[in-house]
């Protein structure tokens, strides 16, 4: 009784993008042969923490039930998966199995609290938060607007983490609100990342460098958090350079980006490649081993930086491969390129666009203005045109991406 043509692992912005295009095929009308697994009542778009964490937009524009997404064609099991059985064929809940044929692994990225000592007894209290919860994501606004003045901190890991850019958004955010509450001068505005660059390529990081310096934000690199003291209000920084050695900092406010890592299910179905991510082809979104199994979205191997917009692009590939895998059908794979874009928040009103390949490291931007330069067009665009995007077309199966529009959108653009 419990067995689908198709098992969609995680519910969130990739494996619902894919579950509606699914939906969608003559093949599933009417059959309820596809099953999400997500264990969370919520979906979340994640892209608009950001703005909530600066007072920007509400909360609750972030987050529908999850039972709502789910198209008509597909069913919803509230349940955790503990493991999968590739070789026979099962995906586990905790006392349950589901059989599959086909298989769709979209489990997100897990953020790992409990990296950082010290962290989790004092998150959402005492200036210490993080946009990368929905628990802490408001505090993170009332700590910015309460602020007083003093060092105001912000960090990012030395992992992949989903959305590499969010980190210092909510410092350049949280820079300009200290300045209208005349509170700037009395403040130190500090972001520790423990990567060697502030972004991974160099156009956006070259402009990004300009605004930290003519905002005094003073920027270290290879610094990596590793503890939090709050009885003392400290943060303990190890340096990951060649000099090596720890500086204690004490803090008035501290936004953390904790350390994430892989889902560990993965690893344990044997399903992972050597970093613990759903080992597939970079190109098709097809696992390396099962030729029944995709995966896509921030748990997948697909070697880009990790957010909703190369999801999108990559579910058009997935939803593509799987259908005509199902059908056995002798068609050319549809193959993704790596896209991802990365919306940098630099103040309200303001954002430089970044839009590239992670493959290969050039822009594909998606307008005929040069994106890398701070834009209130890119603004509006991320604030309120994407956000409708997302609810309306990449959740329902209908947005994948910008790509199909670029020749048009910007024709002279060589990507
Ligand atoms: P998710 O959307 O996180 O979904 C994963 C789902 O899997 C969840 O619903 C979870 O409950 C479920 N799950 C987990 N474990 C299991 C399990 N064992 N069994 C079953 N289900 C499971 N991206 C952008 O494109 N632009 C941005 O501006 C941007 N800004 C961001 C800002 C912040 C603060 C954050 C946190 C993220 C941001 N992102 C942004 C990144 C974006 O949200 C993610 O890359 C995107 O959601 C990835 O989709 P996903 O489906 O892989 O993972
Ligand atoms: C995008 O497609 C997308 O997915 C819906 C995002 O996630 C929130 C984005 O942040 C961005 C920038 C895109 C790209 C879209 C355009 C119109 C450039």
């Amino acid at each position: 009784a419990d067995k689908y043509k198709v098992v969609v692992v995680g519910g969130g912005s990739a494996g619902m993008a894919v579950t509606a295009q699914l939906a969608r095929d003559p093949l599933f009308k009417g059959k309820k042969d596809i099953l999400v697994v997500d264990p969370s009542a919520k979906h979340y778009y994640q892209p608009l923490w950001t703005f909530v964490g600066a007072g920007l937009k509400p909360f609750s524009d972030s987050e529908k039930p999850m039972s709502e997404l789910v198209p008509e064609e597909a069913e919803l099991l509230q349940k955790r998966v503990t493991k999968i059985d590739p070789e026979n064929k099962v995906v586990l809940t905790d006392g349950k199995e589901i059989k599959y044929d086909f298989l769709v692994v979209a489990s997100g990225i897990n953020v790992d609290w409990d990296k950082i000592p010290g962290l989790q007894e004092t998150l959402g209290k005492d200036g210490v938060t993080s946009n990368y919860s929905a628990e802490s994501v408001e505090k993170t606004n009332e700590f910015i607007r309460a602020f007083k003045g003093g060092n105001a901190i912000f960090t990012q890991p030395a992992t992949p983490i989903k959305c590499a850019g969010a980190p210092q958004k909510i410092a350049y955010l949280a820079e300009e609100i200290f300045r209208q509450n005349g509170i700037r001068d009395k403040t130190n505005v500090q972001f520790h990342t423990g990567m060697g660059k502030i972004f991974a390529i160099d156009k956006y990081a070259a402009e990004l460098t300009k605004v930290c310096q003519s905002r005094n934000i003073d920027v270290n690199l290879l610094s990596n958090l590793a503890e939090i003291r709050p009885d003392r209000k400290e943060a303990v920084f190890k340096n990951l350079g060649p000099q090596g050695g720890e500086k204690t900092i004490k803090y008035d406010l501290l936004h953390v980006t904790p350390p994430m890592s892989a889902p560990k299910f993965i690893k344990e179905s044997g399903l992972a490649n050597a970093d613990g991510w759903v080992d597939v082809n970079k190109e098709t979104t097809q696992h390396n081993k099962y030729s029944n199994i995709f995966a896509l979205g921030d748990s997948s191997s697909l070697p880009t930086s990790k957010t909703a917009a190369a999801a999108a692009a990559q579910s058009a590939v997935t939803s593509h491969n799987l259908l005509s895998t199902i059908k056995a059908a002798k068609e050319t794979p549809s193959t993704y390129g790596g896209y991802t874009s990365c919306p940098l928040i630099t103040g309200r009103g303001k954002l430089i666009l970044a839009e590239f390949s992670g493959y290969t490291g050039q822009p594909q931007e998606t307008f005929p203005f040069n994106q890398g330069k701070e834009s209130a067009f890119s603004y509006y665009l991320t604030s309120d045109v994407i956000p409708a995007i997302y609810w309306h077309g990449m959740v329902k199966g209908h947005w994948t991406g910008p790509g199909s529009y670029r020749k048009f959108t910007n024709p002279l653009s060589s990507n």
